[in-house]
């Protein structure tokens, strides 16, 4: 046998055979059992196996001589002859029906018996048919709700873009401070923490001594819809976005250890595990240990690092790509920070598709403490944005100009968005695009063409001297459209030469380039813009995202167009691509 299962896996299994029994009608208590040992053997701080091994599974609560008899045969054989036998009895798709939020094993058995019904789908099909309806003890309300769960059981099972899960996480977090104005320390954890551009579910941590009220505030609030699990240490939620949220308590001494083991990647635990066990260590989320026994606690995740001889590691960069080698060898990146940022390069007012006139974006990019903005309204062939003519566009130089005037500690650019167009030509002549003080070249149609085009119609537009930034290079829409089928190392090794800047668009359905492309342009020296594409003032807010993705790519503020200062740019503006 190989891997023995994890208690994770093992707790699965048998929260199956709770759900077969549940259907079957088996008595409540043996339903509970099962439910109940799943849930003591996911908290178990070691492998089940290991108790297995030392012949201790007895000790576990929940673990009678019946089930004992059973785990031995699954960790033995890595099979569970009862639980095959129970899956003869109830076709799987059945089984599945429990994971939709409105569907019990009451249900799920009377559309089965009665309606043939053995699939998601299929009970999708006859709730829109109006089917379930007719069932006995159901109605057209139940039927509804049924189909309400199907569709939030659909989102849930793909991952969630870090801009939808993040403001839920954040109101989570509000909402367990406000119940608990003590609480001492409650951060996010997981992807989340790292940034990660889509999310499983997301992890909380909290700091106290009495894990009770916590847990006991935590599904009162307002956005759970369902409790999954309520334990001492741990509890997890779903809310009524149909996100998954598992809330952790620790003690303040271990919050160290603990926030660095939630934090993960879990590829980064255990590199970091290798080493420590190397230093002659154990690590795991409750403390350090010496090979003598003695746990060494750690109640900042500083001092996890430091007693492995390493500085901390921003987690954005805790995905085992090299930090800790890195880390090791004092050289880990000096990342780009929000705080570095002295302008916007790409954003759109009134005159285009933006919702805000150029006055109100630049005070309010003013407002961030920004030096400069780059106006980037839309050029003439995108009809569907309202974008500028020749004319317009030089109408709106003198209301830049104008405005200009204004301020001493501020400067309007004025830039545009250019499409490339289909056959790679640029949608303004290039003597328009000389006069521009910044251009931002994207691609917006005919995404779908073949590699060798679209691929060719970006390195049309990397060349032409007048292009200063790519914009969204990949043209992805997280969760709504793949990126174009676009050759993105041509793409770098084409700025690389050309001296051309790409983007990284922050605004979280897009976060283009993504964090393993920035950290390609790191290597081949090209700079990178990141900007919000910002269509409203409150979309200057979207840089955290493009920042913490420019960080995963491990982007230093050298490589930053917009770190520069006022005249750094502009003196970049003039010379960049012209041998300069
Ligand atoms: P996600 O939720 O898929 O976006 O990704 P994460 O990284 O948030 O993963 P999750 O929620 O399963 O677990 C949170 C962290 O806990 C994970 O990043 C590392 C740690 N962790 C969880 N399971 C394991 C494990 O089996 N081994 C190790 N070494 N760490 C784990
Ligand atoms: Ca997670
Ligand atoms: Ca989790
Ligand atoms: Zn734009």
């Amino acid at each position: 046998m190989g891997q023995p299962p994890s208690n994770r896996q093992i707790a699965a299994l048998l929260r199956r055979i709770g759900n077969i029994l549940d259907i079957l009608g088996e008595n409540r208590f043996k339903v509970m059992a099962y439910r109940r040992a799943a849930d003591n053997i996911e908290s178990l701080p070691q492998d089940l196996a290991d108790y297995w091994r030392e012949g201790r599974l007895r000790e576990v609560p929940g673990i009678g001589e019946a089930l004992a008899g059973k785990l031995d045969e699954l960790l033995r054989t890595g099979r569970m002859s009862y639980l095959e036998r129970l899956e003869q009895q109830v076709p799987s798709g059945v089984v599945e029906m429990l994971e939709i939020p409105e569907v019990g094993p009451r249900t799920a058995r009377l559309v089965w018996e009665k309606l043939g019904i053995t699939s998601i789908q299929e009970l999708e099909t006859a709730a829109k048919a109006g089917r379930l309806r007719q069932l006995p003890g159901m109605g057209a309300k139940t039927e509804a709700r049924i189909l309400a769960g199907i569709q939030a059981l659909a989102r849930r099972s793909h991952r969630t873009p870090i801009g939808e899960a993040r403001p839920v996480a954040m109101a989570l977090l509000a909402g367990l401070q406000e119940a608990i104005p003590a609480l001492e320390r409650a951060m996010v954890a997981g992807s989340l923490r790292r940034w990660k551009e889509t999310i499983g579910d997301i992890d909380l941590l909290v700091a106290a001594r009495d894990s009770e009220p916590v847990m006991e505030a935590f599904v009162h609030l307002p956005d759970v819809a369902e409790v999954l699990l309520r334990g001492d240490t741990k509890t997890s939620i779903r809310t009524r976005d149909g996100l998954q949220v598992d809330l952790r308590v620790v003690p303040p001494e271990r919050w160290g250890t603990a926030l660095q083991y939630f934090t993960g990647s879990q590829a980064h635990n255990i590199a970091l595990r290798e080493r420590a066990l190397k230093l002659g260590f154990s690590l795991s989320e409750y403390a350090l240990k010496r090979e003598d026994g003695q746990e060494l606690l750690c109640a900042a995740e500083e001092e996890v690092y430091e007693a492995l001889g390493l500085p901390w590691i921003p987690p954005e960069l805790r995905e085992d790509r090299g930090e800790i080698e890195a880390a090791a060898e004092g050289r880990l990146p000096r990342l780009i920070e929000t705080a570095d940022l002295q302008g916007e390069l790409h954003a759109h007012s009134t005159w285009s598709d933006g919702t805000a006139s150029i006055e109100e974006m630049a005070e309010a990019a003013r407002a961030r403490g920004y030096r400069y903005l780059v106006i980037t309204d839309h050029s003439q062939s995108l009809g569907v944005t309202g974008g500028l003519s020749v004319d317009q566009l030089r109408e709106q130089r003198a209301e830049i100009e104008r405005l200009n005037r204004r301020w001493t500690d501020f400067r309007l650019l004025q830039g545009a968005e250019v499409e490339i167009l289909a056959d790679g030509a640029l949608d303004y002549p290039d003597e328009v695009l000389a006069e521009l003080d910044c251009v931002v070249a994207s691609i917006h149609s005919g995404l779908r063409q073949n590699r060798e085009q679209i691929t060719a119609r970006a390195l049309a537009a990397i060349r032409n001297p007048h292009v200063d930034i790519l914009g969204h290079p990949s043209g992805r829409l997280l969760g709504h459209r793949e990126a174009s089928d676009i050759d993105l190392e041509a793409v770098l090794q084409a700025a690389a030469e050309a001296g051309t800047a790409l983007e990284v668009n922050a605004h979280p359905a897009r976060l283009d380039l993504d964090d393993v492309h920035v950290r390609r342009a790191m290597e081949l020296g090209v700079p990178i813009a990141i900007n919000c594409d910002a269509h409203s003032p409150g979309d200057f807010d979207l840089i955290v995202y493009g920042v913490a993705t420019a960080r995963r790519g491990w982007a230093t503020p050298d490589r930053v167009l917009n770190a520069l200062s006022l005249d750094q740019l502009e003196r970049w503006l003039h010379t960049h691509g012209k041998g300069g």
